[in-house]
């Protein structure tokens, strides 16, 4: 159905395979239309409850297709625009927790494509590199704004000026990702998160991803009342009712999603 990505569904979490392993899956404009597709898709599909993101063969994702820039000459603007930007939106408005599962090298726009996930579990040979500066161009798809909140200004300049590939135990210490993994577990690993998130009340995660991202671009006094209306939205939620239950009937609670 897809062409360069591929989607499986298992129990309620939604897996979502770069697939071009030649090409260390870096990113043409067909795989950012089909990306932001079947995140749309994920996000409507209530029996989903998590996402995980990861690439097939050797990389998590390269960046952009070099081959394809050379045939320029290309509107970066525009490109950025219509492909990466939409695609990094798409994964931080989907309301449902969205985990990358960075099986390899991210570089470039790959290194934004994880940043813009909620979760970030590597394989122990995983790294990342800021690749941009390598040919002459600036950090995109995000990656100034996600990189300095995840890693502070001065490891954001660093690692953006000199292009160095950090690896994934590196990565970890900075705050750059969650977790690091034994390749071979990898998959598994994420799958399990996945699965513990999605026995979440999905509603309230939902909320609190976007409670999340507008905070980090409000006062203290505008994330206050942000705070409050989002609160008003989970209270509402079946899930809250049936964790106050749960709570006063001493029982583990079962959300829903709903
Ligand atoms: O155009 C716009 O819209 C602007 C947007 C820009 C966003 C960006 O992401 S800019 C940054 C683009 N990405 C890069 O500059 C990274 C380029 N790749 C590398 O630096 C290295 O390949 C890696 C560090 C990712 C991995 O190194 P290594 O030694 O493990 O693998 P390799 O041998 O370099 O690559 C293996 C193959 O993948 C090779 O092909 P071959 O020789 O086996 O046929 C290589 O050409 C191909 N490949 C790797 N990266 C890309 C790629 N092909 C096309 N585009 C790539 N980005």
């Amino acid at each position: 159905m897809y062409e360069t990505i591929l989607l499986e569904r298992s129990q309620s979490i939604g897996i979502v395979t770069l697939n071009r392993p030649n090409k260390l899956n870096a990113c043409t404009s067909t795989m950012h239309r089909e990306l932001v597709d079947v995140l749309e898709a994920l996000d409507q599909d209530d029996a989903v409850r998590a996402v995980v993101l990861t690439g097939s063969g050797r990389a998590f994702c390269a960046g952009q297709d070099l081959g394809v820039t050379k045939q320029g000459p290309i509107d970066y603007e525009e490109a950025l625009k219509r492909g990466y930007n939409r695609v990094i939106r798409s994964l931080t408005h989907l309301e449902k927790p969205v985990i990358a599962a960075v099986n390899g090298v991210a570089a470039g726009a790959g290194v934004a494509l994880a940043l813009a996930c909620d979760y970030k579990v590597a394989a122990d040979d995983a790294s990342f590199v800021q690749a941009f500066v390598h040919i002459g161009l600036v950090p995109d798809s995000g990656c100034t704004w996600l990189l300095p909140r995840h890693v502070g200004l001065a490891r954001a300049m660093e690692l953006a000026m000199f292009g160095d590939k950090l690896d994934a135990n590196e990565a970890e210490t900075i705050g750059l990702i969650n977790r690091v993994v034994p390749r071979d577990t990898l998959l598994a690993e994420a799958f399990e998160i996945a699965q513990r998130l999605a026995s979440l009340p999905t509603r309230a995660i939902g909320l609190m991803k976007r409670a999340f991202y507008d905070g980090l671009e409000s006062s203290l006094s505008d994330s206050l009342d942000r705070e409050a209306h989002i609160q008003q939205l989970a209270s509402q939620t079946a899930d809250h009712q049936e964790g106050i239950a749960a709570f006063l009937e001493k029982r583990r609670p079962t959300f829903r999603g709903m």
